[in-house]
């Protein structure tokens, strides 16, 4: 059991591909954006999900070459989109506290804006809150400079870090999504219903969109848009897609 070595290998084979998950304005319906996933194609496994070798790509480092594989992948597959003259749509790109550590962040974004001419406007990184608790002063310099080129920061995972909600002033983040553990259960379960009432309200009040993720069902749909979520993405719209298969829906929905 090498991963390691293999995981070393992989971006030279061209092992790695993008899945897209579609995410919907809860109020119009529209298509806006599609989150980036990665996945690993393993000549001998098969497909090894993101769990199992993202946390290695962080303890070696190869998280920062393939963070930029990653984020130039899905630049010129939203370009290559809009080349064909489909709906501009945001993608989003998962980064992880590493990337943001290593510095390199904010040189890597400008050179792929600039290399696939793909617009910052419709770029969105989805960060966690560890990723901005590491430290916190480096990474407010470096996502300062990343929104400057009209980058939007997204706060993944919400809730579920240790935190505290000093972080959300300090960052001037742009979206906020709701971790699908507070989803799961709703509408039936109180607390949850509570809780994502409240986080709503905390995202408006900094002036944040905020996108419910992982919804699976009508009647969560439904809770979300009276309670005013803004977004919502999850199986109840689709897994996430192959790009040929996004692209197709895109087709569909126009
Ligand atoms: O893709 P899945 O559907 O299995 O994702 C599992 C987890 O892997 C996600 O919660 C996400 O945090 C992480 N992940 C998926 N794609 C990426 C990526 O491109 N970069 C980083 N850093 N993490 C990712
Ligand atoms: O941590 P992050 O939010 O980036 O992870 C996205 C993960 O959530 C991916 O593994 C994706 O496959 C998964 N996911 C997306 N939609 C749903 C859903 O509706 N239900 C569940 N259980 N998982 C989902
Ligand atoms: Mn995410
Ligand atoms: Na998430």
């Amino acid at each position: 059991l090498d991963l390691e070595n293999d995981l070393r290998r992989a971006l030279a084979r061209h092992e790695f591909t993008l899945a897209y998950q579609p995410q919907f304005d809860l109020a119009t319906g529209h298509l806006i954006g599609a989150e980036a996933l990665v996945r690993w194609h393993h000549p001998e496994r098969g497909i090894i999900p993101p769990d199992q070798f993202i946390p290695i790509a962080e303890e070696t480092g190869l998280i920062v070459p393939l963070g930029a594989w990653i984020l130039r992948q899905a630049c010129a597959t939203g370009q290559a989109w809009r080349d064909e003259g489909l709906a501009d749509i945001t993608i989003a790109v998962n980064i992880s506290a590493h990337q943001v550590r290593r510095g390199q962040l904010e040189l890597t974004v400008r050179q792929v804006l600039n290399e696939t001419a793909f617009s910052g406007h419709l770029l969105e990184l989805e960060v966690t809150e560890s990723a901005l608790m590491a430290n916190q002063a480096a990474a407010a310099t470096t996502l300062k400079a990343i929104q400057a080129m009209g980058v939007r920061l997204a706060i993944d995972d919400f809730g579920t870090g240790y935190s505290s909600l000093g972080y959300l002033k300090r960052f001037a983040l742009d979206k906020l999504k709701i971790d699908r553990s507070f989803i799961n259960d709703l509408p039936d379960d109180n607390d949850d219903a509570h809780l994502t009432r409240a986080i709503i309200g905390i995202g408006h009040t900094l002036d944040m969109l905020v996108i419910a993720e992982g919804v699976e069902t009508e009647a969560q749909e439904r809770f979300l848009t009276e309670l005013g979520c803004d977004q919502a993405q999850g199986y109840l719209y689709a897994r996430p897609l192959p790009a040929a298969d996004f692209r197709q829906m895109q087709i569909d929905l126009k």
